[in-house]
Formats: structure tokens, C-alpha cells, sequence
């Protein structure tokens, strides 16, 4: 039986190559090329054409090639087949790399320094707060948001947390629900979105939850970290709470319209950092592998792992 591998627009001679060799007895078909639908039985996907997988009568398992699966739920004629995403310490280590460096960036005050450099101006206010008087709010204690989390503990950070559902967490403060977000914002100096795009969370990084961060603080003021979905952020909000001073800063991965349109003021903003969706990108070599053992161990007779609750969206 084959494997459909379904990202319109990615590489697929590098998945192919890997697939190929990691599972010799399935031939891998690519979506937009004309293969069998009754002999596929594992779709991988980043962003099918809404439909693509409705005519696919032997399939077994649907496979996210991300973390996320919030473009999985965008096919409103999805099968109704388990679907298992990715959770894998090479994704993990990249995302925490990411964090690590953007918490870093604001607290050293990296833009000033690139500016003063190019201005070649040699200046300093003697104002240098360290990581430990910097409280870091982690949205999202789930597989990328916990490993993160414990990385800026390391560093030295105040580290508190929220999730859905209540968490304990060696070192990190741990909130849950509505109330336990009132509280963990009340604090926060940096507040980093490691959270899925479900109905629950759309548009939660808004006016209203920016205005309930933590006023001034070490930092002059709090700032956003969002490498979890751009449906999470309202960014006229975000350009509003920069104006006003109610955000000092923001580093964004994700943005609610993918590319960032040329038109974005975020792109130019002075105290925004913007990458194109790749805080942790799917590297083949990994992700190929951690599908394959999925595979193998599936077709033993195993459970799936990390299978996604679609009622919940994550
Ligand atoms: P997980 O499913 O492991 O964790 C999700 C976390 O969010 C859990 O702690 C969960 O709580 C919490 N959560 C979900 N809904 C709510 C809610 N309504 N209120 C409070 N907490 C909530 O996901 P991952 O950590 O693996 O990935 C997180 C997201 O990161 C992905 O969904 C994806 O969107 C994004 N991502 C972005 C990448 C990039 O390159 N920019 C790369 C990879 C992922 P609980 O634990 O109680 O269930
Ligand atoms: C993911 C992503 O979900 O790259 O893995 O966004």
C-alpha cells in the first residue's frame, strides 16, 4: 500500500528520497501527480487542497507534516481517519532555539545596539536588567511550549506557564483556564504563544489581553513572542498596543495572512522582528523518520502516538 505525501509547494524529492528508504515497501504517490486512490493508506499533509482526500477509501491514518494541525481542520471534507502530528525533538530543539534567541534579543536590547553600531555611536544608559528580574508567560505548556519554557528557566528567567487543563511543572509556575491567564498576564514582562489555533484560542493575543500584561516593568514595558499561529493575533491590535506603549516590542513568526503581505507595516516596524513561518521547520531527515517508526510500529499492531483530539482542534 502507498503513501500519498500531500504539501503542494514543498520539496517533495527530498521527503520522496527519505520516505523511500525509510519504508521500501511503500511507494510514496505525490499529490497533483496521477496515482491510485484505493492504494493509499497513510496521507502526509501540510495543507492539502480542501478535498484531495476524499476519494481515498483505503486509508488508514492522516499524518500532519507539522506540529499543527489547524490546516488539517481547514478541508471541511477531512476523512474522518486518525490524524497524528508531529511532535519530535529535532522540531522541539529548533522552536526553543528560537524562543531562547528572541527573549534574549529584548532582553539585551539587540535593535538599539544594531543601530548605535551602525550609527557608530558608543553608548550606554546603565540600565541592563538580567534574566532573572525578567518574568516570562508562556502560553501553551504542551510539547514545544513546556521544553521552551524550561530552556529560559535555565537561562536564569522567572518562568510561569498556562494550559488548558491544570500542570505542574518543576521550576515553572503553572496556570490554567480564564482565571490562571488573568493572573499569569498581570505579571508577564514577555509573553511567549506556543499555543495551537482552535476555535478557543482564535484572536486571544487582542487588545483586551494585551491591555492586562504587566505595566512598565524592567523591560519599559511588556513584549510579544507569537511563534504559535497567526489566527492567534489580531495584528492592527498589536501595531495599536506598539503606538500606545502598551507592547515595548514583538518578535513574530506567524502572521494572519501567510507570506506577510509587501504592505505590512509590521515588516518596518522598529520594534517588531518578523521570520517567515520557520521558528522550527519540519526538517525531512527527522520528520520522515519519526512518521516511519509510526508506520512500522502501527503496522505491528500498535497504537498511534500523539493521535490529535479533533474535538478539541489540537
Ligand atoms: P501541544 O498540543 O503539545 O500543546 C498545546 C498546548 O496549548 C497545551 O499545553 C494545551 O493545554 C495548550 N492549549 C490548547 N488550547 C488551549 C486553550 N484554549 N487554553 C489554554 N491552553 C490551551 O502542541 P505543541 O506544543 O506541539 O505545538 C504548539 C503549536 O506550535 C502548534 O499547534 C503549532 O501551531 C505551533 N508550531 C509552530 C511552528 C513554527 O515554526 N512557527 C512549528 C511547530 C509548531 P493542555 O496541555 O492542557 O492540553
Ligand atoms: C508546525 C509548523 O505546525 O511548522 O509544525 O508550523
Amino acid at each position: 500500500m502507498s503513501i500519498l505525501f500531500a504539501a503542494p509547494g514543498w520539496d517533495t524529492s527530498a521527503w520522496r528520497a527519505r520516505l523511500e528508504v525509510l519504508l521500501p515497501s511503500h511507494p510514496v504517490a505525490i499529490i497533483g501527480e496521477p496515482f491510485d486512490g484505493a492504494a493509499i493508506r497513510y496521507v502526509l499533509s501540510w495543507a492539502h487542497p480542501p478535498g484531495a482526500l476524499a476519494d481515498l477509501p483505503n486509508l488508514a491514518a492522516i499524518f500532519s507534516l507539522g506540529a499543527g494541525v489547524d490546516h488539517l481542520f481547514a478541508d471541511p471534507a477531512l476523512p474522518d481517519r486518525p490524524i497524528v502530528r508531529v511532535v519530535d525533538s529535532d522540531l522541539r530543539d529548533r522552536m526553543s532555539e528560537w524562543v531562547v534567541m528572541h527573549a534574549l534579543v529584548h532582553l539585551r536590547q539587540l535593535r538599539r545596539y544594531e543601530r548605535q553600531q551602525r550609527e557608530r555611536a558608543w553608548a550606554d544608559d546603565d540600565h541592563q536588567p538580567k534574566a532573572g528580574d525578567i518574568q516570562v508567560g508562556v502560553l501553551g505548556l504542551g510539547a514545544l511550549g513546556l521544553d521552551a519554557a524550561t530552556k529560559l528557566k535555565t537561562l536564569g528567567f522567572k518562568v510561569a506557564g498556562w494550559s488548558a487543563t491544570p500542570k505542574s511543572a518543576r521550576g515553572i509556575e503553572c496556570f490554567s483556564g480564564p482565571g490562571g491567564l488573568d493572573v499569569l498576564l498581570a505579571q508577564t514582562d514577555i509573553l511567549v504563544v506556543l499555543l495551537p489555533l482552535t476555535p478557543a484560542t482564535r484572536g486571544l493575543l487582542n487588545a483586551s489581553l494585551f491591555a492586562r500584561l504587566k505595566k512598565g516593568g524592567q523591560l519599559g514595558g511588556p513584549v510579544l513572542i507569537n511563534a504559535g499561529r497567526g489566527g492567534l493575533q489580531i495584528e492592527a491590535d498589536i501595531l495599536a498596543a506598539l503606538e500606545s506603549g502598551i507592547l515595548k516590542g514583538a518578535s513574530l513568526d506567524v502572521f494572519e495572512r501567510e507570506p506577510l503581505p509587501a504592505s505590512s507595516p509590521l515588516w518596518s516596524h522598529p520594534a517588531v522582528y518578523v521570520s517567515p513561518h520557520n521558528a522550527a521547520i519540519s526538517a525531512p531527515a527527522a520528520v520522515a523518520a519519526a512518521i516511519a517508526r509510526q508506520i512500522e510500529a502501527f503496522e505491528r499492531g500498535e497504537p498511534l502516538r500523539n493521535v490529535v483530539d479533533r474535538t478539541r482542534g489540537y
